[in-house]
Order: structure tokens, then sequence, then C-alpha cells
């Protein structure tokens, strides 16, 4: 009888432990389930990453097959709409041509891979985006420029509550690049770097990264980057918000963009005529120089005198002193016969330097004012001037520097020349890859070397993590697009 009541009893404990184990196995599968779904759409969202990614880099290849016969004509790569907004890469079907514009097409809501090639466009308060490429000769190579040139793009940047003033930057600046350990006067060399809180040291050479100021003494982000932390050069809301949200900024509705679109690490020229020709190195084999000055010397009464200029010491450092050079032949008494007319085919055809290559040069013909008013001795009203002949000469015109010192004059050309080039050889460039039917995007940042035609990529980064910040939806002029302020 205990038997079969142990029995029925061990019987009655079955049930609810088949329901337990029920239980159990729902449980699991719920959340196998659940994994699956996060697990799907985590390699969902990785793989439309990676889609936007691809789209991004056909932007680049795109940059480049357009570079290769265009790279001359800033007209075309500057702000060119039609070949860089909203470019259509691949769509769900063949007859694209069916749909005519891309607004029907975006009518039947297909799914339509697209990149655009973006830039801000700071010579615009309404039209804040540009579809286009950006000169790194356009702006100021931190490897390069004299410190007088630094000095004035940096000064406007500087409040008069910072602790350290432009020209204590400017000299900790040189002294970070300069090879020496002596510290300039207002500048910081191992002695300042080796007693911070966490000390490093001081490079002695030159930068790699624009970046690579922050390590400088006086340099702050806030004066690299401004207000503008997703660098798109549009005031985005946490950029006009005071401290709700980083960064500090001041709210005024105004974005302060900082130093970084005007800083370059990367400008370089070979050192050639627009035909590809090498130049004449000034102070080469006499008789080479003369041989080679014959062939593009207006007359050979210039020749002559050239060559002689090229003998005398101390030497010129700048072609514009050919002007105003006497030579020592005739104890000085000849007046130059090269005169402001003459710079054009003398700054093209001649050089001071037997390097191949030039780096740092500012391209006269693509800098922003900012940029131009940074150069030694230039005045607001010399920059006005050069902007407005640049836009009313064309390109043609402007193949070597023969417009500047007809506008800026012998002195003023004297002190420039040798900063300028005319011509472009690497590009900024920022390909934005998305897609019409879900939100992911890919911001990808590119310096893109030109050697006449042979196109490379010499530095890489994505900044997608800076913010999908662009309004690349809207159709060039929407009003959507003109409402972003900056
Ligand atoms: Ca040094
Ligand atoms: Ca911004
Ligand atoms: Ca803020
Ligand atoms: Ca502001």
């Amino acid at each position: 009888m205990a038997t079969s009541m142990r029995t029925i009893r061990r019987r009655g404990m079955i049930l609810p432990l088949m329901l337990l184990v029920l239980v159990l196995l729902g449980m699991m599968a719920a959340s196998g389930s659940f994994f699956v779904h996060a697990d799907m759409s985590a390699t969902r969202s990785a793989a439309r990453r990676q889609q936007t990614r691809l789209a991004a880099e056909a932007g680049l290849e795109k940059v480049k097959l357009f570079l290769r016969d265009n790279r001359l004509d800033m007209a075309a790569w500057y702000d060119n709409a039609e070949q860089f907004h909203r470019v259509i890469l691949w769509t769900d079907t063949e007859q694209l041509e069916e749909y005519g514009s891309i607004e029907e097409y975006e009518d039947e809501q297909r799914i339509v891979y697209r990149f655009s090639i973006v830039a801000d466009n700071p010579d615009d308060d309404e039209v804040l985006v540009r579809y286009g490429v950006t000169d790194e000769a356009g702006k100021v190579n931190i490897n390069t420029a004299p410190a007088e040139q630094l000095v004035a793009l940096i000064t406007p940047f500087i409040d008069e509550e910072d602790e350290w003033t432009a020209e204590q930057i400017v000299d900790a600046i040189l002294d970070w690049r300069d090879s020496d350990i002596q510290p300039r006067p207002f500048g910081a060399e191992a002695e300042y770097y080796s007693l911070l809180e966490t000390p490093y040291a001081v490079k002695n050479a030159e930068f790699d990264t624009v970046e690579e100021l922050l390590l400088v003494r006086g340099m702050t982000a806030d004066l690299l980057y401004g207000e503008d932390v997703d660098r798109n050069g549009l005031l985005s809301p946490n950029e006009d918000d005071g401290e709700l949200i980083f960064p500090d900024d001041n709210q005024d509705g105004l974005l302060n963009r900082g130093l970084y679109p005007h800083l370059t690490v990367y400008s370089r020229d070979f050192n050639t005529a627009a035909d590809n020709t090498a130049r004449v190195y000034l102070f080469g084999d006499p008789a080479t120089v003369t041989a080679q000055l014959s062939a593009v010397a207006a007359s050979p009464n210039q020749a002559d005198f050239i060559v002689s200029v090229a003998a005398s010491t101390p030497r010129i450092t700048s072609l514009g002193q050919l002007m105003d050079a006497r030579t020592a032949q005739d104890g000085g008494s000849q007046a130059s016969p090269i005169t402001i007319a003459d710079m054009g085919w003398v700054t093209e055809r001649i050089s001071l330097s037997p390097e191949p290559d030039q780096y740092g040069l500012i391209n006269i013909n693509s800098a922003p004012p900012i940029v131009l008013q940074s150069l030694p001795g230039l005045e607001e009203e010399d920059v006005l001037l050069l902007l407005e002949a640049r836009a009313e000469l064309p390109q043609e015109d402007r193949t070597n520097l023969g417009w500047v010192a007809s506008i800026v004059g012998k002195e003023k050309f004297t002190r420039i020349a040798p900063l300028l080039t005319v011509r472009p050889m690497r590009f900024h460039v920022e390909s934005v890859g998305y897609a019409d039917h879900f939100g992911t995007m890919t911001r990808l940042e590119a310096i893109l070397e030109m050697r006449g035609p042979v196109a490379q990529i010499i530095y890489l980064r994505d900044l997608t993590n800076l913010g999908t910040s662009y309004p690349v939806q809207y159709p060039v002029g929407d009003e959507e697009l003109v409402g972003y302020t900056r």
C-alpha cells in the first residue's frame, strides 16, 4: 500500500516537471529567436554600413577619373553638382533611363545607392554646401609657411582671454618643426614638454598631420576646430547651444570654423613650367643656364642680364628681384631690362631651387580670401583686387603668375612670389556614400594626389563617427538645404 502511494505521488510529479521543462524550452526558444533577430539586424546594419562605405569609395574613384581631365580647370572641380551631387551608383532596376529625372525616379521608392562629393562653401553665405573638391595648395602649409604668415593667419582666431598670443603659438610651432633644440624667444623646446604632467618629446621634425598641432604648446582643440566639431562647415544644433551639448560654443548663431580648414601638410607641386618642361635652375652651371635662358627669354639682352645676376652675390631670393637687380659687370649702372610685364614667363621658366618638387606653395588661383590675406605684405585692397581679377580672367590667362604681378605691383610681388604657385596637385576629397531607403551614411576623407593623369590616394580616413551631418538628401537649391545656417 505504502509502495503504491509513493508511485502515485511520483506519478503526480511528472506533470509539473513536464510543464517546467516546457516552460524552460519555451524560454530558450524565445531567447534564441531574440538573439537571432538581434544578430540579423546587426548583420543587416553592418551590411548597409559596408554598402555605403563602398558607395563612398566609388565616389573617390569618380573624383580620380574626373580630375584626370579636369585638374587644372577649377570651375569644373570646385562646385559641380551635376557631376558630384546625388550620383546614382546602383539601383534595383536596369531601366533607370525610363524614369527620366532623378526626382521622378524617387517617386517610385526604389532602392538607390548614391554618393555625393561634398565640401563647405566658405565664399557663399546662402548656399553653404558645395559639391566638389578642395585644393590643398589653397591652404597654409604648417611645415613651410614663414612665421609672419602663420601669425597673420592665427591672429584673428585669438581672443583677449586666451592664454597664448599668436606670436607665442607660432614660435612654438616653429620650434616643434625645426631640428634644433634652441627655443625661440616665445617658443618651446624639450624644457617645456618634459615638465608637463604627462611629459612627451618635442618632435624636431616636420608635421605628419595637421592634427599633430594639438601637441604644440598653446594650440588647443578650440583654436584648431573652432565650434565645428563635426567638421562639415555647417552650424549643427549642438554647435550653437552654448554648453548644453559639446562643444562649448558661444551661441551667437555663427559658426567659428577654427584654423583647420586653412591648414595643410600636403601641398606639393612639380618644379616645372605649364608645358611640363623643367625650369631653368638659375644658380646651376653657368654655360647650361646661358643656353637654357636664351631659349626662353624674350630677348638676348634679357638672357645676358639674368645670367649676370645669377653670378653676382648675394644671391637673389625672389625672382621679383630681377626687376631691380643691377649687374656687377658695368659697375652696377645698368638698369634691369626685366619689367613687371616679364614676370609671367620669368616665374614660369626660371627657378631658384634645384629640387624637382616644391612643397607648401600657395595656389593663387584657388586660395580663399583668408589665406590670401595671410600672404606677407598684402593688404585687404590687394586681396579684393586679386579675387576680382581671378573671377574675371579666363583659366588660360592664369597659367603663370604674370596676372598677379600686374595687380600687386613690383614690391609686393617680389615678397610673395617665392610662396606662390598657379595650379593644384593634391586635393582634399570628402565622399559620402548613402542609400535612399535607409539612413546609414559613410563619410570618407581622402587626400588625392594627381601626378598628371595618374591618381593616388595618399591619406584616407573614415569620418563617419564625427556625425553624418551633410543634408545630402536634398536636391541643389532646395529650401531645406538653403535653410542650413553657418
Ligand atoms: Ca626644435
Ligand atoms: Ca558643424
Ligand atoms: Ca554646444
Ligand atoms: Ca558661434
